[in-house]
């Protein structure tokens, strides 16, 4: 949980940072699932909670020199009878420790006649009121709205304060219980969804909902792959990319582990896992103040690049490799972005969050995937998460084939088909020394794995049909 005061320190540096000019913040609705009585849950905007911790379904915050209103939903007459216990705006002000609390039809007459910063949200009917309200057109996905005001909120919400990181701890001890469950119930038979179920109610009882949709499949090779239907056998990869996010604070990790679905790996995937770890704790291990998070991925690109020239899926030099990207035909990603309240964090902005100024986005095949590109500071976190997938479409490429030539050994790598892919996955706090990884305590080594895979299956027993 964030503290009330932690909220006010926000604000107060967020009203300070703007020379005390007025911010008006919108929060989101939930999206209707079928009709307004059925809704899919709601998550506050991000930015709404930074600054006022407050999930309240369609509330606003005024925020300027003289303090904070929040404007609030009053309780209708029968909501007790519906939802029992409700709080007054009274209780609602004490709560979130703000200096008033209204109701939200007078939010409307409150701006009139003010000069009003804001920001756009991932709603588009909150977006289209903000932008009324302040007499500006707001667009989300960019500055959303006053740059001055992404400035300052990009400033603060990049460096974590104690509290931030107390609740990312949190969500990556629940998370490690969840990857333990999911691990220790796998094995050949059932599909992808028993263990996302798995995984799922282990974050559950733990206060936790998934920070994103999660990735569960033995076809890891389909980087985004949102289906848990494919059966579950004997030799194969599965790959589980979740987190879990606190309900309360909305802060949330992002794991990701790949084991074997039997127990054992083959040497074919032990020998890829072990690259891709290598990758990855070496990768991490730069992750100190100042270093550029590009030179990050470039490095992980090399360490996947010297596997692959050793295992013959790349041929020629590792200069040669580097300098083409040849690597990317089987990392097409970038090596991980910022991480917080959101699990892309603050990608609302795009890359004015992500991407220090004057640096854009690389225009090779890979790099051109790579999220963020910051000289790394004390208090940022961020993923680190090479891998190594076999891509049936990156293959059969024309125009990738055509510019790489023999630098790939396509033959080779046609023998790898159905390999599926390897991720690993883990948020990284730079410090003043070394980097502290958050998510250490899911299991990771191929050692710990073997033994967790298939070890408890009772769970999984009775959860299969
Ligand atoms: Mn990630």
């Amino acid at each position: 949980m964030i503290p009330a005061l932690t909220h006010a320190r926000r604000r107060a540096d967020l009203t300070r940072r703007l020379g005390g000019r007025a911010v008006l913040l919108v929060g989101t609705q939930a999206p209707l699932r079928t009709s307004p009585i059925n809704a899919y849950p709601h998550r506050q905007d991000s930015n709404f909670l930074y600054f006022t911790g407050c999930s309240q379904p369609g509330a606003a915050a005024l925020i300027d020199a003289q303090g904070c209103t929040l404007f609030l939903q009053p309780p209708a007459d029968d909501d007790e009878l519906w939802h029992g216990h409700v709080d007054t705006l009274e209780d609602l002000r004490l709560r979130y420790g703000v200096e008033r609390a209204a109701a939200l039809d007078t939010l409307e007459q409150t701006c009139q006649g003010r000069a009003l910063v804001s920001l756009a949200v991932a709603d588009p009917e909150a977006t289209r009121k903000a932008a009324r309200l302040v007499g500006r057109p707001l667009e989300y996905g960019g500055d959303n709205g006053d740059s001055d005001l992404a400035d300052a909120v990009i400033a603060q919400r990049r460096r974590k304060d104690q509290d931030e990181l107390s609740e990312l701890r949190r969500a990556a001890a629940a998370t490690a219980a969840a990857f333990e469950l999911a691990m220790s119930a796998t094995r050949p038979g059932g599909n992808e969804a028993h263990v996302a179920a798995l995984f799922n109610a282990a974050l559950a009882a733990r206060d936790c909902t998934n920070g994103y949709g999660s990735i569960v499949t033995v076809r890891g090779e389909v980087l985004h792959n949102p289906d848990w239907t494919n059966p579950l056998e004997a030799g194969q990869l599965l790959l589980l990319d979740g987190g879990g996010e606190l309900r309360e604070s909305g802060y949330g990790v992002d794991i990701t582990r790949t084991w074997p679905v039997d127990g054992r790996f083959t040497g074919r995937q032990r020998a890829a896992y072990q690259a891709v770890l290598e990758a990855e704790e070496q990768a991490i291990a730069m992750c100190r103040p100042g270093v550029r998070y590009r030179d990050v991925h470039l490095h992980a690109a090399r360490v996947m690049a010297r596997w692959l020239l050793d295992e013959g899926l790349l041929r020629g030099s590792l200069d040669a490799a580097l300098e083409s990207h040849a690597a990317a035909v089987f990392f097409p990603h970038g090596v991980g972005h910022l991480l917080g309240l959101d699990t892309h964090d603050l990608e609302q902005f795009w890359d004015k969050a992500s991407y220090a100024p004057g640096r854009s986005r690389d225009p090779h095949f890979g790099t051109a995937y790579l999220r963020m590109d910051l000289d790394l500071e004390p208090g940022f976190v961020f993923t680190i998460e090479p891998g190594f997938y076999v891509v049936p479409a990156i293959l059969k490429n024309q125009e990738l084939r055509d510019r790489l030539g023999d630098l790939v050994d396509w033959d080779k790598a046609a023998g790898w088909a159905d390999f599926g892919g390897i991720r690993i996955e883990d948020d990284v706090l730079c410090t003043d020394t070394s980097p502290e990884v958050l998510t250490a305590a899911t299991p990771k080594s191929i050692d710990a794995i073997e033994a967790l895979v298939g070890s408890g299956a009772s769970a999984w027993d009775r959860l299969r049909v």
